[in-house]
């Protein structure tokens, strides 16, 4: 997969490449970043990106003539073009569905922006789709971008050592994920629990299917009403609903709490 990303800070992006699954990916061939900055496009001495608003305001707006001509120059870098995706708090909520099918295209150019944002026109003529990753104002469309890329590379065929663990994603299948443990069996009086250290495959198989099923009732119940759940799926549940009422007491699920201690 091409990524394309225009935006004022390109060392942002460039951390990309040099670390972990994306940095890996870039090794394998499987992902390629070109970054194009703006500022390489302002046709006036002093590299002029932005302007204050129409209308007055606080911030400054990034002006139209820089980002129209940087990106022609990306599409025109090469000989395929892709979809212009621009990063915004306004944009459609990015989900694991949305993540699956972008990881379907060949190429995809990103617009990071800065300041108060971009002259709507702009948008307009040349974005595609406007993404967001959460409702939040952050300081700019890079760490997006990241986001972004870093979840769709993931799904790349060759880009997990072991492609199982994409498919074991819960998320990939709509729940979040069980707990993990590792080394040592106790600390600061805490237990793994002691089915994941018997051996049983099928045993521990069931213990985080049933696990994830309950964690995503407890906090995104949400989520879950959105399952088609089989009977087994169904059984699990209900095990884990008796445990957890059995041992707090009748409570139901969270709701919006964001996390409960032991859960
Ligand atoms: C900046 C600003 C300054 C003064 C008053 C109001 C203001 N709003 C903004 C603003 O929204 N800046 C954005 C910075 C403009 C677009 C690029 N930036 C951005 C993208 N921040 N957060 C995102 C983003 C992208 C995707 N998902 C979540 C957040």
């Amino acid at each position: 997969m091409r990524v394309d990303v225009v935006t004022l800070f390109p060392e942002m992006v460039e951390t990309l490449l040099r670390f972990g699954v994306t940095g890996r990916a870039a090794e394998r061939g499987l992902l390629e970043v070109a970054t194009w900055n703006p500022r390489d496009a302002a046709n006036d001495r002093h590299r002029t990106v932005d302007d204050r608003p129409y209308g007055g305001g606080p911030g400054m707006v990034m002006k139209v003539q820089p980002l129209r001509d940087i990106l022609q120059r990306a599409r025109s870098a090469m000989e395929f073009a892709g979809k212009t995706l621009y990063l915004t708090p306004q944009g459609r909520p990015l989900t694991q569905d949305a993540v699956r099918q972008l990881a379907m295209e060949p190429r995809l150019i990103l617009l990071a922006g800065r300041y108060e944002g971009i002259d709507e026109r702009l948008i307009e003529a040349e974005v595609d789709e406007e993404w967001s990753i959460g409702d939040y104002v952050l300081s700019g469309g890079e760490l997006a971008a990241l986001v972004m890329i870093d979840a769709v590379i993931r799904l790349l065929p060759g880009a997990l050592n072991d492609n199982e663990s994409a498919e074991q994603d819960s998320f990939m299948e709509g729940l979040l994920d069980c707990p993990h443990y590792t080394r040592p069996e106790e600390i600061d009086g805490r237990r793994a629990p002691s089915v994941l250290l018997s051996g049983d495959h099928a045993a521990v198989a069931r213990w985080r299917r049933r696990e994830a099923l309950g964690r995503t009732w407890r906090r995104r119940p949400e989520l879950l009403a959105r399952q088609k759940l089989t009977a087994h799926d169904q059984q699990l549940l209900a095990e884990f609903i008796q445990e957890y009422q059995d041992r707090k007491g009748d409570a139901g699920p969270a709701g919006d709490c964001p996390r409960q201690r032991g859960v």
